[in-house]
C-alpha cells in the first residue's frame, strides 16, 4: 500500500494527478528442483501526462518501511530509471528474499510522483514432494507409483534395487495323480518379494491361461481334451520379468460316459416237448450299446447279480432242469458295466422215456442206429436217445450210437446205469 503520509510529502501538483497502478508482475520461476524469484518482470499504467519525463521503478527487500532503497538488482540500486517504459525487469534479486516493488512518474521538470501501488513478490521456497507411497522401505523395483502432497512435509527415503529374485509357485489344485473330467478348477499360489506380475496356466507344454489377478485360477473344461494322462504346471512373472515355471501336476482326464443302460434280450426259445431234462436252446439272442458281455439261462425268475456264478459268454445252446414236467426257463444278458438284463421266459414240457419198457429189441435197434443201417424215427429218437449219463443221469445228445445201445442193455439187465 502508498500510504496516505507519504503521498503528503511530495510537494507538486503533477504529482495529484499522477496514478500509477501496476498491472501486471509476472515471477519468472527458473531451477532445477525449486521455485526461486530471481527475477521479477513488472509493467504499469501509462501515464498520459504530456509533460511526462519518465518512470522509476523501487524496490526494497523484507521490509515495507519507506523509501524503498533496496540494493542488489542486476539493473542496479532502487530506485532504477526506466525512462519513458512501461515495463522493467527486476534481475539478480535474492530468491529467499520477500521484495516489494513501487513505481514513480516523473516529469520533464525532474518533478516525481507518490509511489504506485506496491507489488510483493514473496520470497521463493522451496517445495519438497512429500510421498506417501512408496513406503519408507529398502528395497522398491520397476515402476513404484507414487502418492502425496507437494509442501513442507517430510521427506520418504527410498532406495531402487534392481530385482533378480523370481517368484515361487505351486499348484494347488487339482491334485497330483487326480481323476479329472468336467470343468475343473486350477488354482495356483504364487508370491514374489516384489510383486507378482501375472501367472500362467499350461497343460502339456500348452498355454490354457494367463491372469495377474489373485486369486490365481482358471476352470478348465478337461472335455476339450482326449482322455488320459496329462501334465499341468504354471508360471509366475513379477514385474522385472523374472519367471519361475512350478512342479507338473499329474492328472487323468476321464470324461468317458458311463455305461448304464442294460441289454435287451432278443429272443429266447425252447422246444414245446422234450424227452429229457436237458432241452435245446433254439435262439437266445441279446443286444447291448456298448457290448453283451455275458448270457445265463435260470430256471428262477429271480434277476441274477452280473457277478453270480453260471454267465457264459456267449449264449447257451442247451439248459438242463431238475426235473421233467410243464417248465419254464428265464433268460437274462448283462453288459461289462455290470447291467444285467430283464428276463425273458421260455417254456417246454419235459415227458421223460420210460426206461423200465426198454428190451432187447430197443438196444439191437440202437446198434442197428449207431452203424447207420437204420434211419431213427421221432419216436425212435426220444426212445433210444439215453446216453450219455452224466451224474447218473440221462443226457440226451441227439445221436443215438453204440453209447446208447451199452445204456440200454445196462438197463435190461437191471444194471442200475440210470
Ligand atoms: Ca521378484
Ligand atoms: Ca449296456
Ligand atoms: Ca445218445
Amino acid at each position: 500500500m502508498v500510504n496516505t503520509e507519504q503521498r503528503n510529502v511530495m510537494s507538486s501538483g503533477w504529482l495529484n494527478k499522477t496514478r500509477i497502478i501496476f498491472v501486471v508482475v509476472i515471477c519468472f520461476l527458473v531451477g532445477r528442483t525449486a521455485c526461486f524469484a530471481e527475477t521479477v518482470a513488472l509493467s504499469w499504467d501509462a501515464n498520459s501526462e504530456s509533460d511526462l519525463g519518465g518512470y522509476k521503478v523501487y524496490y526494497k527487500a523484507d521490509s515495507l518501511s519507506l523509501p524503498f532503497d533496496g540494493t542488489g538488482a542486476g539493473e542496479g540500486g532502487s530506485p532504477v530509471d526506466v525512462h519513458n517504459l512501461t515495463t522493467a525487469t527486476v534481475s539478480g534479486l535474492d530468491p529467499s528474499r520477500t521484495y516489494y516493488f513501487a513505481v514513480t512518474a516523473y516529469n520533464t521538470s525532474g518533478i516525481e510522483s507518490t509511489y504506485s501501488n506496491i507489488v510483493t513478490v514473496p520470497k521463493s521456497v522451496p517445495q519438497i514432494v512429500s510421498p506417501g507411497s512408496p513406503a519408507n522401505s529398502p528395497a522398491a523395483s520397476g515402476t513404484v507409483p507414487g502418492t502425496g502432497s507437494v509442501g513442507q512435509t517430510n521427506r520418504v527415503p527410498s532406495t531402487v534395487i534392481q530385482d533378480t529374485t523370481a517368484p515361487v509357485v505351486s499348484l494347488t489344485a487339482p491334485g497330483n495323480n487326480s481323476s479329472v473330467s468336467g470343468t475343473v478348477v486350477i488354482t495356483a499360489a504364487a508370491s514374489d518379494n516384489v510383486g507378482v506380475s501375472m501367472v500362467e496356466f499350461y497343460r502339456n507344454g500348452a498355454l490354457l491361461f494367463a491372469s495377474n489377478v489373485a486369486p490365481y485360477a482358471f476352470n478348465w473344461n478337461t472335455t476339450s481334451v482326449a482322455n488320459g494322462g496329462c501334465t499341468l504346471m504354471a508360471a509366475a512373472y513379477d514385474s522385472t520379468g523374472n519367471v519361475k515355471q512350478s512342479a507338473g501336476v499329474s492328472v487323468m482326464v476321464n470324461n468317458t460316459i458311463p455305461d448304464v443302460t442294460a441289454p435287451l434280450l432278443g429272443s429266447f426259445t425252447l422246444p414245446t416237448t422234450a424227452a429229457s431234462l436237458t432241452v435245446p436252446v433254439s435262439a437266445l439272442t441279446a443286444s447291448d450299446s456298448v457290448g453283451v458281455t455275458g448270457y445265463l439261462i435260470s430256471a428262477s425268475a429271480t434277476t441274477p447279480a452280473a457277478s453270480a456264478g453260471g454267465w457264459s459268454a456267449s449264449a447257451p445252446s442247451i439248459f438242463t432242469f431238475a426235473t421233467a414236467g410243464t417248465k419254464t426257463a428265464y433268460a437274462w444278458a448283462k453288459d461289462a458295466a455290470g447291467n444285467v438284463s430283464g428276463s425273458r421266459a421260455a417254456t417246454t414240457t419235459i415227458i421223460l422215456p420210460d426206461t423200465n419198457i426198454l428190451t432187447l429189441t430197443d438196444a439191437l435197434l440202437a446198434l442197428q442206429i449207431g452203424t447207420g443201417k437204420v434211419t431213427p424215427t421221432v419216436g425212435q429218437m426220444t426212445r433210444l436217445d439215453v446216453a450219455p449219463v452224466v451224474n447218473g443221469r440221462s443226457v440226451p445228445d441227439g445221436v443215438i450210437n453204440t453209447g446208447d445201445a451199452i445204456v440200454l442193455l445196462s438197463k435190461i439187465v437191471g444194471k442200475s446205469i440210470l
